[in-house]
């Protein structure tokens, strides 16, 4: 069994006071903290081994270039692709999802349509709005039930021979809500459209395995994986990278330049043009070292016995409603409480040194659908711990106490 109190030992950031009280980092999802192994491998390879990769034929280069590589084929791994060349480093999740929309997009037919979900957040709607403008596609959104679980009745009936791609996320960071992907992948792939899967906020919580899953894509950030900011991945099936056009261009990502013509290198450098985030990189790989170490099996038993309890404490505060309620979630959980904005939750429990996400969390759609303007979201990690949702729960209290109204005395109108 994990032990959360040894583990948050590692992350230096969390042993700090905030407004003179013990830190409790409850928004992983927004971004995760980073353990003293992953600063401390980027520290040295910057001190003693950074260079620029792919570019020189010097030492430093050669053996920087080696290490980039290693953390790829380490990635392969991780998600169990079958070929590193089916790894492409990206900034992170955004722009692993944009690659795809402006450049599998471009050789669909006009009236092609693309399904997403009332569930993604922006950066999973946005770039497939663009690229309909673009190139006269069709979007078209499966919707979410009360419960926050996907409406697959809906989506059988949206999925059409027409239907080029799904572009779907495992897990919301919202809701919280795994969705059910082999059926999703099974049911587009049988009328031959493709699908996109949106990993951000499953990759640390569970094991991935993308040759099970079946998917034709799929994108994840370092940042929400203990890892540093600035570095993602697109993972791609190799035979449909051979016959993608690059979406950025520059060094890096040529086999050959004149000033009349260019040709391509071959995935995944295609993808990857300019100087990566090479430190960024290193430090990704620290970062998959670190949880597999831990193990994403214990993990996910740790994380959900914590969520489950949150759900338990939770929802005995009294007009406090929680918005998400599916039945396989990941550690990630919503509220609004009655007559008080999830902003003025936030700024309260922040001076309790609690952390917490409040807002929309970029998924307007979903917040129009539950009609709110915003919720308070918390957002485990594996060194967060059950005395931590005790002390949530003490801090909610006292948020109550400080909005309640006062009751007007008798004979005051
Ligand atoms: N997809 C999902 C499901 C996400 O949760 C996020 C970031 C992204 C994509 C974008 O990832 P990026 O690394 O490219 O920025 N989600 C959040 C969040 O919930 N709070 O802050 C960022």
């Amino acid at each position: 069994m994990l032990n959360p109190k040894e583990i948050k030992k590692k992350f230096p950031i969390l042993n700090q006071k905030i407004h003179e009280k013990p830190l409790i980092y409850l928004d992983s999802a927004a971004s995760s903290q980073k353990p003293q192994q992953v600063i401390r491998k980027m520290s040295s390879f910057l001190r003693t081994d950074y260079a620029n990769v792919h570019r020189g034929v010097h030492y430093l280069s050669q053996q920087a270039t080696d290490k980039c590589e290693q953390v790829r084929e380490k990635i392969q791994k991780f998600i169990n692709a079958q070929s590193s060349s089916e790894i492409i480093f990206t900034k992170g999740t955004t722009e692993s999802i944009n690659t795809v929309a402006f450049s599998y997009c471009q050789s669909l037919k006009p009236g092609s349509e693309i399904i997403i979900t009332e569930m993604e957040h922006h950066s999973n709607i946005v770039p497939w709005q663009i690229a309909c403008q673009k190139y006269n596609l069709t979007l078209k959104h499966i919707p979410v039930l009360t419960n926050g679980e996907l409406d697959l009745k809906a989506y059988t009936k949206i999925l059409t021979k027409n239907t080029a791609l799904v572009a779907i996320t495992h897990a919301s960071n919202v809701l919280g809500t795994i969705n059910p992907l082999k059926q999703i992948i099974t049911q587009a792939h049988l009328i031959g459209a493709k699908v996109l899967v949106d990993g951000a906020q499953a990759v640390p919580h569970f094991k991935v395995n993308v040759q099970e899953l079946d998917c034709d894509f799929y994108c994840f950030s370092s940042h929400k994986l203990y890892g540093p900011s600035g570095i993602g991945i697109l993972y791609a099936k190799k035979n449909i990278l051979d016959t993608l056009p690059p979406f950025q261009f520059g060094g890096g990502m040529i086999e050959t330049v004149t000033l009349d013509k260019t040709t391509f290198a071959e995935p995944p450098l295609r993808f990857e043009a300019g100087t990566p985030p090479i430190e960024a990189i290193i430090g990704f790989g620290a970062a998959i070292q670190f949880i597999e170490k831990i193990g994403l099996d214990n993990i996910h038993r740790y994380e959900t016995a914590l969520i489950q309890y949150a759900h338990q404490k939770i929802k005995k505060v009294s007009d406090l409603q929680i918005i998400g309620t599916a039945e396989h979630k990941v550690s990630v959980l919503s509220f609004v409480l009655k007559n008080i904005h999830a902003h003025d939750i936030g700024t309260i429990l922040d001076q309790e040194g609690i952390a917490v996400r409040v807002g929309h969390h970029c998924a307007q759609p979903l917040m129009q659908k539950y009609q709110i303007p915003a919720t308070v979201r918390i957002s485990f990690g594996l060194y967060n711990t059950f005395e931590e949702v005790d002390i949530l729960i003490q801090a909610l209290n006292k948020v109550k106490k400080i909005m309640s109204l006062p009751k007007s005395p008798k004979g005051d109108d």
